[in-house]
């Protein structure tokens, strides 16, 4: 069970047991919210919000996707993520924003709703386990397929989009896997259900251009981190068999950080262990998000 003491909902601090909304609320019958996740890290000069700005910026990308007004403004919304994390004393957090219409008409014009806005945040460990970050996790390539882009609006971070996402998981979790890898409508890699995928062959880094996957943030940061390490990185269209053969493959994600990918529909990915460009990424992406390298740290919002 998640716990928190407070949560921020339409401009104040309301305590958590009593954050409850109404059966009518036009999102958990239709889907069209926007959210995002975000993590505070402890570092040496107190909890820091990881790219903070990025990911309130893309809740607004995301809401303005949807024709859906957020009734604050960026400002107002990241003082509110420092405000609910103080409240509830967090050093280390997971940061749930999220945006949705509330009751009022029923049917599938929201746009009369009024739009009321949440934030909740809770201590969350290793998204697919301690074991996956530390040894890998195990993929299945969906039979679900991700999202037409003239379907759902990829680049937005939408609940209902997430059906899709839900599918996939459950799908892999009920045959023993831990993870959905998708393809897209043409048969080519996406992302996971939850996160981006990066696939290394040959000493070469290589990612899913960003149509039809989220843009991910933590895609983001690591593309960043592969060029100032002068790795040699491509953004190309990946093939299912190119991931069979890939010698290393990980999962990036702001839940997920970065996960390892030791096997694939039962094929074993490089010697089935993290490989040496995962591992050195990974440490890299946890010394970042822990404030620890200075030329990264103005990616860290300190919580004030
Ligand atoms: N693709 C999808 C579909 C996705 O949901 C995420 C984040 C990403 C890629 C990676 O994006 P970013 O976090 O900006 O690097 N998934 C969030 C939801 C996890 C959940 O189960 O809830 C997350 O990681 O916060």
């Amino acid at each position: 069970m998640i716990k928190a003491n407070y949560v921020w909902f339409n401009g104040e601090l309301i305590k958590f047991d009593e954050a409850k909304i109404h059966m009518l609320t036009h999102t958990l019958h239709y889907g069209l919210g926007v959210f995002e996740g975000i993590r505070c890290y402890e570092t040496k000069k107190g909890p820091a919000i990881f790219r903070n700005y990025e990911h309130i910026e893309r809740l607004f990308h995301s809401a303005h996707i949807c024709y859906m007004k957020i009734p604050f403004s960026k400002e107002e919304i990241r003082k509110a993520i420092h405000e609910t994390i103080k409240a509830n004393g967090f050093r280390n957090c997971y940061i749930r924003p999220i945006a949705f219409y509330s009751s009022g008409a029923m049917g599938l014009n929201p746009l009369n709703n009024k739009v009321d806005v949440a934030i909740i945040c809770w201590e969350w460990g290793a998204y697919l386990g301690e074991e996956g970050l530390n040894k890998g996790i195990r993929c299945k390539v969906s039979s679900f397929n991700r999202h037409h882009v003239n379907v759902s609006m990829t680049k937005a971070k939408v609940c209902g989009n997430y059906v899709n996402s839900q599918l996939a998981k459950i799908e892999a979790l009920l045959e023993g896997y831990d993870e959905a890898l998708m393809l897209d409508v043409d048969g080519y890699v996406t992302e996971g259900s939850g996160e981006n995928i990066f696939v290394v062959r040959k000493g070469v880094i290589k990612t899913p251009p960003a149509t039809g996957i989220l843009e991910g943030i933590t895609r983001d940061t690591v593309i960043r981190l592969i060029k100032d390490l002068s790795l040699e990185f491509k953004e190309e269209r990946i093939t299912r068999d190119e991931v069979y053969i890939a010698d290393e493959i990980f999962l990036t994600g702001t839940a997920a950080e970065i996960t390892p990918v030791r096997e694939v529909d039962r094929r074993v990915i490089g010697d089935g262990m993290p490989g040496p460009i995962t591992k050195k990424l990974q440490d890299l992406y946890f010394k970042v998000v822990r404030g620890e390298i200075d030329k990264y740290e103005h990616w860290l919002d300190y919580v004030k």
